[in-house]
């Protein structure tokens, strides 16, 4: 199976990210469903570990924290865009310490499970798009959009099956961060 951790958008920010897609040649928008947060791509995985991720990732205990919009960015720059993203931040200094507390837990607990560690830093963002080399987007988007508080109370375990017409994503399981396994989806 092909895993990933993240967090799932409040209908808010899900409907109003949405809103900013606009159809052109070589630009691919994630759908509207699909929008996340990654908090580590693990890829695959098999089936007969799930019990011990689940059981590792269960450990994390955390405050639950909010977030904020910080705006539009593009990877890996504005002028030649590869993928089109909208980043988050903590509402408040502390809310930012807690939502890279929480990525340091996903990867130590990701750690003490087995795996090697992430190469890449890590940018807070949700993918909006991915833009084929060569294509002109209008970017960033003239329109101001709002953004209410997202607040932040678990993390889900997400299985992407890559399709012709795009990943297909299931909610395998969410932890709360309390340290609470939630629901199995
Ligand atoms: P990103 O678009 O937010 O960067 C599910 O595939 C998610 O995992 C993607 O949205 C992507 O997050 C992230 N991801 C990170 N590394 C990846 C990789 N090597 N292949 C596919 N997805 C990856």
């Amino acid at each position: 199976m092909r895993l990933f951790l993240g967090l799932w958008l409040p209908g808010q920010w899900r409907e109003r990210l949405a809103g900013l897609e606009v159809p052109c040649p070589g630009v691919k928008w994630v759908e509207k469903e699909n929008l996340h947060l990654t908090l580590r791509f693990l890829g695959e995985v098999d089936e007969k570990s799930l019990p011990s991720l689940q059981k590792h990732l269960a450990s994390i205990s955390l405050s639950p924290f909010t977030l904020q919009s910080s705006g539009p960015g593009a990877f890996p720059d504005r002028l030649a865009p590869r993928v089109l993203w909208w980043g988050v931040r903590g509402r408040t200094e502390r809310d930012s310490q807690r939502l890279f507390q929480l990525k340091t837990e996903v990867d130590e607990a990701l750690s003490r499970w087995g795996m090697a560690p992430e190469a890449r830093g890590w940018r807070p963002h949700i993918t909006l798009a991915r833009v084929k080399e060569g294509a002109r987007v209008y970017w960033p988007p003239q329109q101001n959009i709002l953004l209410p508080p997202w607040p932040v109370t678990g993390f889900a375990l997400i299985a992407s099956t890559l399709t012709a017409q795009g990943p297909i994503y299931r909610n395998l399981c969410e932890f709360s961060l309390s340290g609470q396994e939630e629901k199995k989806g």
